[in-house]
């Protein structure tokens, strides 16, 4: 583990923990700590560190100790001194939050921001699949978390018989403020702030000078060196660069689609809002022109406009009675039919058939023909009546349109047909007065 020297001299803080953890097998141990304690830790139980802390831990737990499978697995928990560490059920029942999350044996480190503002504390996780800083997602959410004022920042991990390496790369940390805290001088004299950037310039400067002696003593492994500090401080071989290319083209891919799928919802938005503006137009518009509509009445050329549904179902109206029509012709064509066969059975058998009549009444085939012709007849009144109820029904618009050209030339036809009907039965009157003086 590691400590932070100096103890913190601000309320609220941002970490970003940059590290990895790889190992040979499929599951590893024992896990990572981050800490913010009161006190420095000791050598302990708690992935490596003590028990029983007074602050906050953030762990990353890659053993499964309670075998629900839910590993490995990252918890932020807080402690006022009194808690011990529930390792048999991986902390579950203390944490304040944690989420399932994969951080071993990633392609590229992995990374946590923890932070701590105004009594929230937020971690975020980078799984590590890409090298993209706008992976994070959101791990832990926290509010009214309350943690020592002042403490010290400290890494630990732990490992077993399931050997682990874990890796600190990065340990980079923020103070932060409120905007209104933001302008009010945090202390630090101007003497004392170039005092500090001077002695870190001569420390830099400092450390520079022995690297390059170092490598002039060394010269074969400042090469190795150098390779080991292009590469995250990682020694790779050639088939994980590839991967590692690979994984760098998928995260190029993946914000490219990311960018796609912002831009689309962007026009889906402006889209629904010019629909939502255009039917807004057009009912206001609507409105206008019905209101206008109303006095011009029956004179001169009609202002209103019949709209598409009112053109549908006059349409359909038409339909319906060219249906209807139909139905009738053929009802008629079956008449017409039928009366031929009646005369074609009396010019056949005039004699059986005044015999007959002068019995019960007249023959059976005539009687049902009769019969049936009653049954279109009606039939014929009923569509009719229903076609002039519909056609009652729909009320032409102003604008003469075929459709009530079409009715008119119906109502014509309906006469005609009726004039033949009537016709018809005058006729069949006339061959029943016919038989009658047969007999
Ligand atoms: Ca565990
Ligand atoms: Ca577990």
């Amino acid at each position: 583990m590691i400590w932070s020297r100096e103890i913190t001299t601000f309320d609220w803080w941002e970490v970003e923990l940059t590290f990895r953890v790889t190992g040979r097998g499929r599951i590893g141990a024992d896990g990572l700590g981050f800490w913010f304690t009161s006190a420095k830790g000791l050598e302990g139980p708690v992935y490596g560190s003590s028990d029983q802390w007074i602050g906050l831990g953030v762990f990353f737990d890659s053993f499964d100790n309670d075998n629900k499978h839910n590993n490995p697995y990252i918890m932020a928990m807080t402690n006022d001194g009194t808690k011990n560490f529930d390792h048999q059920n991986d902390g579950s029942t203390q944490q304040l939050a944690g989420c399932l999350r994969d951080f071993r044996n990633k392609p590229f480190p992995v990374k946590a921001k923890i932070e701590y503002y105004q009594n929230t504390l937020t971690v975020l996780f980078h799984n590590g699949m890409s090298n993209n800083d706008k992976d994070y997602e959101m791990c832990v959410r926290s509010e009214n978390v309350v943690l020592p004022k002042n403490g010290f920042f400290g890494v630990s991990a732990a490992t077993g018989g399931l050997a682990d390496d874990h890796d600190v790369l990065k340990f980079v940390t923020h103070s932060l403020r409120s905007p209104e805290m933001a302008l009010v001088p945090d202390g630090l004299d101007a003497e004392e702030t170039q005092k500090f950037n001077k002695e870190f310039d001569a420390y830099q400067e400092k450390l520079k000078e022995q690297k390059a002696t170092w490598a002039k003593d060394h010269p074969d492994e400042a090469k190795k060196n150098e390779d080991y500090d292009s590469m995250d401080g990682f020694f790779e071989d050639d088939s994980t660069r590839e991967l590692k290319q690979i994984f760098q083209g998928q995260s190029a891919m993946n914000e490219v689609i990311r960018d796609l799928h912002r831009k689309m919802d962007e026009i889906i938005g402006r889209q629904e809002r010019s629909l939502s503006q255009l039917t807004a137009i057009q009912n206001s518009g609507g409105a206008v022109a019905a209101g206008g509509a109303k006095p011009s009445g029956g004179g001169g050329a009609p202002v209103d406009t019949i709209r598409r549904d009112e053109v549908n179902a006059v349409l359909a109206n038409q339909r319906e009675m060219v249906s209807a029509a139909r139905d009738i012709k053929n009802f008629v064509t079956d008449i017409h039919g039928k009366v031929g066969t009646i005369q074609q059975t009396q010019n056949r058998q005039p004699t059986a058939t005044v015999q007959q009549v002068g019995g019960q009444g007249l023959p059976a085939d005539l009687q049902n023909s009769i019969q049936e012709m009653k049954d279109g007849i009606n039939t014929v009144k009923r569509d009719l009546s229903n076609t002039a109820a519909r056609i009652e029904k729909t009320k032409c618009p102003d604008v003469s349109s075929s459709g009530c050209v079409s009715s008119t030339l119906f109502i014509v036809l309906m006469g005609v047909q009726l004039v033949v009907l009537i016709a018809y039965m005058m006729y069949r009157d006339g061959k029943e007065a016919q038989a009658k003086k047969f007999y």
